[in-house]
């Protein structure tokens, strides 16, 4: 299966939520304002959010009231508004050879999937002829440190990694002289995503920014927040909450395949101008790739 059919799959779950509602909604129905309504709210529900959802009607009615059309047309009319909400979105990530180290910080809260999505990133650069390297510094768990381990023996990756328990803007400071030194095209830094409270985890994450710019001022050269679709809402509090505290240059959106929360996308890309630089529908390597926004609307309306 390809990455687009396997998106199509993964978010079986929130399409079908959206696509039986329209059914529902629009059933030997008129094409008004009660059965506009009813469409916002379904919108709403599948974690679209507010404002988008809004848009999303306001434009439609705008195209269509009045009109007779099938239902394939209103998923495609509809297909076709988010995908203008989300379409700025779409922009690729250049692991810039101007930087050398091209370093990526990636961050988030725990269970996001910070430590799988380095693994399966390093893996696909590693494939295409890059040379990269990770470093563990979520010192906090011995676990995470593991995990790290197994995905660098699997991609043929270096991972730099310390004592457990060791200061992890310390090992972020050796892993990135390290990685220097090996001449490394693309350097991961792995984060922790739970420490003994909210303040110590963005304390350490500054900490580590600060540290690295002693031995290179312009990295981290991307903060990537790892964002999981399941999490619904409560992903757009995740992004103001970095994002004030040390700032995002773009997000990845994990764990899209089997939640019917895949719309949550949708909401963050209304509500904040950041790249989605990937999107993951699985635990494997191919099963992260670049986001699409044509892709990703209409496999949300059930669109081949
Ligand atoms: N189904 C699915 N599972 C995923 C995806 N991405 C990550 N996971 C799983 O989610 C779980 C948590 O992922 P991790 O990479 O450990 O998350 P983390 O952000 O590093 O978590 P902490 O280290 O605890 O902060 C793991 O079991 C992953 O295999 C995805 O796109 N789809
Ligand atoms: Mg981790």
């Amino acid at each position: 299966m390809g990455f687009l059919q396997k998106l199509g799959f993964g978010l079986k779950k929130s399409s079908n939520q959206i696509t039986s509602g329209i059914t529902d909604i629009f059933t030997k129905k008129k094409l008004d304002s009660a059965t506009l309504e009813e469409l916002e709210e379904l919108l709403i529900s599948a974690d679209l959010g507010v404002s988008a959802a809004a848009h999303i009607v306001n434009e439609f009615a705008r195209q269509k009231q009045d009109k007779d059309i099938t239902e394939t047309e209103i998923r495609t009319a509809l297909a076709e508004q988010i995908r203008q909400i989300i379409a700025p979105c779409e922009q690729p990530l250049m692991f810039s050879a101007e930087h050398k180290p091209f370093v990526v910080l990636m961050i988030g809260v725990n269970g996001a999937g910070k430590t799988t999505t380095i693994g399966k990133l390093a893996a696909k650069l590693q494939a295409e002829g890059k040379q990269v390297s990770c470093i563990a510094g979520d010192t906090f768990r011995a676990a995470a440190v593991e995990q790290l381990k197994e995905w660098g023996a699997r991609a043929k990756v270096r991972v730099f990694c310390g004592a457990p328990n060791c200061d992890s803007a310390g090992l972020c400071y050796d892993g990135l002289n390290a990685a220097i030194k090996a001449d490394d095209d693309v350097v991961f830094i792995d984060t922790a995503g739970r420490l003994q409270n909210k303040n110590g985890l963005m304390d350490e994450l500054k900490k580590i920014v600060r540290v690295i710019q002693k031995i290179m001022p312009d990295a981290p050269h991307r903060i990537l927040l790892t964002l999981d679709a399941t999490t619904g809402q409560n992903a757009l509090a995740q992004v103001e909450a970095f994002k004030q505290i040390i700032g995002i240059d773009g997000l990845i959106m994990t764990k899209l395949d089997g939640t019917a929360k895949g719309g949550i996308l949708v909401a963050i890309a209304q509500a904040q101008q950041l790249p989605i630089y990937y999107i993951g529908i699985g635990e494997k390597t191919e099963d992260l790739d670049v986001f699409k926004a044509d892709e990703f609307a209409r496999s949300l309306l059930n669109l081949e």
